[in-house]
């Protein structure tokens, strides 16, 4: 009996703690709508933002059940997660895709199960563009224009201009995109060359790999064009291990794209020289478009959002401490 008792004190306690811990009673799913959201990875500073910004816009609100799936950079994982959420019959369907070609059949087997989806961040090359409802992220091919004009305005423009290009995950928007505005600004000007393209799949430890490699043989370079802040970070430590200098004063001017406040601190203090944005906040804009679709309205096909380029003259301690990612 006093055993007995004991354990009804045991439970009752536990019960009481997990009130007071403010531990929420989760919603029968049947109720809540049902969001599945397959993410690409968690490769950058840059995804891990996105990540918490899509997390938070649908976990704070009891009407949504949300569903994450990291693929690790593999599209194939991308295709078991979007698989086991039409079996569990989510409401909706989100996708970042790592890559733009491949989607045609998975994207036709949503639709023959009737989920609506959204393509967020990169982009998806398929033939029938009414297999999504809307496209939301970045204008990479923009930001790539970004970082060129300021090659053009902020390097000499009468002797050879030595460019090493890191690359990002090859078939990805954002890698596309940016290589197009390097590349189509090459033809155009005589004296650029791209010294190597490297590639670094968007991660610190592969960039950091390969530079290392490169440098080991070739230390000409005046320009780093960086597709991802993360690889910047790794092409910083393989330039210093070399003895090369580099940022405001140095030999190799850097180039990156995502403007994380850590990449703008080391833009304030002149180590890195152009950081081009782009804003992984997005997740209240995604929540809002499912909203409107729910609601019946119109949604537009493609939404960018907005994004500029820091240098550091343009760039203000205060800005950097406010930066949220
Ligand atoms: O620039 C990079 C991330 O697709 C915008 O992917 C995204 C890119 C971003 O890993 O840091």
């Amino acid at each position: 009996m006093k055993r007995f008792f004991s354990i009804l004190l045991c439970l009752s306690m536990i019960l009481m703690m997990a009130s007071c811990s403010g531990i929420k009673e989760t919603k029968p799913s049947a109720e809540a709508f049902v969001v599945g959201f397959s993410q690409v990875g968690s490769e950058s500073d840059w995804r891990v933002a996105n990540t918490k910004s899509m997390a938070t816009a649908f976990e704070n609100d009891d009407e949504y059940e949300f569903l994450m799936e990291n693929a690790r950079q593999e599209q194939e994982n991308q295709f078991t997660a979007i698989r086991r959420f039409i079996l569990e019959g989510v409401d909706f369907i989100v996708i970042a895709p790592t890559v733009e070609e491949g989607w045609d059949t998975i994207l036709a087997e949503i639709r023959d199960a009737n989920i609506p989806v959204i393509i967020i961040d990169r982009s998806v090359a398929v033939e029938d563009d009414s297999l999504y409802l809307t496209n939301i992220g970045s204008d990479f091919l923009q930001q790539g224009k970004l970082a060129v004009e300021w090659i053009e305005n902020d390097t000499p423009s009468d002797k050879e201009l030595k460019i090493l290009h890191l690359q990002g995950t090859i078939g990805a928007t954002a890698q596309i995109q940016r290589t197009k505005a390097l590349e189509d600004a090459v033809r155009t000007h005589s004296n650029w060359k791209i010294v190597s393209q490297l590639y670094g799949d968007f991660t610190e430890a592969k960039a950091y790999e390969v530079m290392t490699t490169y440098l080991k043989t070739n230390r000409d370079i005046d320009v780093l064009y960086s597709e991802n802040d993360n690889m910047t970070f790794g092409a910083m430590r393989a330039l210093e291990e070399a003895g090369i200098t580099y940022g405001n004063g140095g030999q190799v001017k850097i180039i990156t794209f995502d403007a994380t406040k850590e990449a703008l601190q080391y833009c304030h203090d002149g180590k890195i020289n152009l950081c081009v944005e782009c804003n992984p906040m997005f997740g209240p804009d995604v929540k809002s478009l499912i909203e409107k679709y729910r609601r019946g309205e119109a949604i537009p096909r493609h939404v960018h959002v907005n994004e500029s380029a820091y240098t550091t003259q343009n760039i203000t301690q205060d800005f950097v401490d406010s930066r949220a990612y």
